[in-house]
């Protein structure tokens, strides 16, 4: 009989082909019926099921919070730079995007993976900062550039809050605080700089340890701040900015070494 010609690629979380668009199955019209919010589309697109009221409110809440932080952190100042160079929406989006990484922004699966290799490992939180220092590791999700003890993060206060009100399991997020005990005795800025999602009791261990392999969380990071980087390039299109240049008095020029030349 007729073989079917094998697919070039497989999908699984959308579909335009009929007369309505499914997000995971469900109709866009059902989407608006339920009223299932930006936090409902998330989580039928990434997760490909509806994850319950708590977990998309949560979703909802660290888009959130994650929108904007002002212009001086390394992804706004390259978007703004960006769009000064005259470059448009994208490009400048992009730019901005480019910084997100180990440092900046993106720490939030590599802090889930190893706070949560820790806490099940059974360590102690002294151990794993010990741990960490041993290996020669930052730990990710811990320390920021101007908060600290005695300037908290209200970011990070509002999820807390919001994580043991309303989540069955805080297990990994009271570890990570104890955590920050260890690490901001040594240096105040030495905070927690964000929650925990994964361990929220809505995924099985092996989704969470999925999840985080492959960036999840730090696509919320990517996604949320994606409204500021746009908001920061309309923002200078609307200033009418000229070309910027750092100026020289800034930039440290160490005094060359001419023996070698
Ligand atoms: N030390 C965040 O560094 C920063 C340590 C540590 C153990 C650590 C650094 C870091 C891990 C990655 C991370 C997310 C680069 C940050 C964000 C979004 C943002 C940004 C905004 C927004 C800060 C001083 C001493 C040294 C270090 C030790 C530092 N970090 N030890 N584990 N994690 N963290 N990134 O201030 O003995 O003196 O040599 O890479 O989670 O990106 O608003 O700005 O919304 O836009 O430059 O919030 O912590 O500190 O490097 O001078 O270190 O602390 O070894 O020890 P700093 P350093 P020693 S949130």
């Amino acid at each position: 009989g007729m073989v079917r010609k094998p697919a070039a690629f497989i999908s699984t979380i959308s579909d335009e082909r009929g007369q309505e668009l499914l997000y995971a199955g469900m109709p866009i019209s059902k989407v608006f019926e339920e009223d299932i919010g930006i936090g409902g589309v998330v989580s039928l697109l990434w997760f490909k099921r509806r994850l319950p009221a708590y977990a998309t409110k949560f979703l909802e809440m660290v888009l959130m919070l994650t929108a904007d932080h002002g212009p001086a952190v390394s992804g706004a100042m390259t978007t703004v730079i960006t769009t000064r160079a005259g470059k448009d929406l994208v490009s400048s989006l992009v730019a901005g995007l480019l910084t997100i990484g180990d440092r900046f922004g993106g720490a939030l699966d590599g802090a889930a993976q190893e706070f949560t290799r820790a806490f099940e490992a059974g360590l102690t939180p002294r151990e794993f900062v010990d741990s960490m220092r041993k290996a020669n590791k930052l730990i990710p999700g811990i320390g920021h550039k101007v908060k600290s003890k005695a300037n908290p993060d209200k970011r990070v206060e509002l999820v807390k809050n919001y994580v043991f009100k309303h989540f069955p399991s805080a297990k990994l997020l009271e570890y990570a605080l104890a955590v920050e005990d260890v690490t901001s005795a040594k240096k105040d800025t030495l905070i927690l700089n964000q929650s925990r999602f994964l361990s929220s009791g809505a995924f099985t261990a092996e989704e969470a340890a999925e999840y985080m392999k492959i960036g999840t969380l730090n696509g919320l990071f990517v996604l949320g701040r994606s409204i500021g980087f746009i908001a920061h390039h309309l923002d200078q299109k609307r200033l009418k900015q000229p070309l910027y240049r750092h100026p020289a008095d800034d930039i440290f020029i160490q005094p060359f070494n001419t023996d070698r030349i």
